[in-house]
């Protein structure tokens, strides 16, 4: 019997674009994002892609201690690979966004490809109301943000995460971020196979249009050829419809309330295994599987 292919869901759980006055499920306290975690691993997630929060303001930290008040717990529920941001907060600098990844010596960190202008300002239109003076200047702030990716920031972070065995989610805003990561395996910084989550619909980044997607995976395959995996990430109302394309080309999928706050448009998601469900059953009605935990690990040869 011909077996179908598999597929690695990824869930951010929270990350640190979106803000807790934006939606009241946004994952903030540790004991919230190791239940959110917990919840997607059920639903189907095999790798978790992980930030920290203060828990009194909902602001972004990369404070190892906050890591330590969840990931025990989310580590003894589930054999799902954990994930560790290396991007923080596109405000942060680089010292400051490696350091639970090098404490923690996670199976994955995340790694950001390049620099991009980071427009999160649109979301004042929407969002009016803050409870935190943080998250409106967040937004407004973003007007001026580089979030700063430079060869020197990414070789840092490949150096000093691949001595303890962890691998990367690669994430590519834009084409040119492609290339830099075919520059990185040249120089002999990144090992094969590469997991390349392609991101799209963030304003500085590449657009959300399906021939964006389409380019975005051809150039991955003319410069990775077989050596690599292939994730994508929309983002906001882009979320399933881009899972769906990714599903239909060969990819695997992310989605997750770092990605976006929304199940249907215009409806909150009410949790992040909401979405895992959602997108698992896309996978499924494509009569695709969903990887293990394990199967992950296999496809990605992580250390396990
Ligand atoms: N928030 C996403 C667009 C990271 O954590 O390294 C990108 C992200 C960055 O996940
Ligand atoms: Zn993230």
């Amino acid at each position: 019997m011909a077996r179908s292919r598999k597929v690695i869901i990824t869930c951010a759980v929270t990350g640190a674009i979106h803000t807790p006055s934006m939606s009241p499920y946004l994952p903030v306290t540790p004991e919230e994002i190791a239940d959110a975690a917990l919840g997607a691993a059920e639903a189907g997630a095999s790798i978790l892609h992980l930030h920290a929060r203060d828990p009194e303001t909902g602001r972004p930290t990369q404070d190892p201690d906050m890591f330590a008040r969840f990931l025990p717990k989310v580590k003894a529920g589930t054999d799902a690979v954990i994930n560790i941001t290396t991007g923080g907060s596109p405000h942060m600098p680089v010292e400051e966004r490696m350091r639970p990844a090098v404490e923690f010596k996670p199976e994955v960190a995340s790694l950001n490809m390049g620099s991009i202008n980071f427009g999160l300002f649109p979301m004042l239109e929407k969002f009016q109301q803050f409870e935190h003076d943080w998250e409106r200047q967040h937004l407004e702030n973003s007007w001026d943000l580089v979030f700063k990716n430079t060869f020197n920031d990414i070789r840092q972070i490949l150096t000093t995460c691949a001595e303890n065995n962890t691998r990367f989610e690669c994430e590519c805003y834009d084409i040119g971020h492609l290339y830099n990561l075919r520059y990185c395996l040249d120089a002999g910084l990144i090992k094969t196979p590469l997991f390349v989550q392609s991101v799209f619909g963030i304003l500085g980044g590449i657009g959300a249009h399906p021939e964006d997607l389409q380019h975005m995976r051809r150039t991955a395959d003319r410069l990775f050829g077989q050596d690599y995996q292939w994730s994508v990430l929309g983002a906001g109302r882009n979320q399933m419809p881009f899972a769906s394309i990714a599903l239909a080309s060969g990819g695997n999928v992310r989605v997750g309330l770092e990605d976006s706050l929304y199940i249907a448009p215009g409806q909150l998601a009410e949790s992040n295994a909401q979405q895992v469900r959602k997108v698992r059953q896309i996978i499924e009605g494509m009569s695709l599987e969903v990887a293990t935990p394990d199967e992950a690990r296999e496809m990605l040869q992580l250390k396990g």
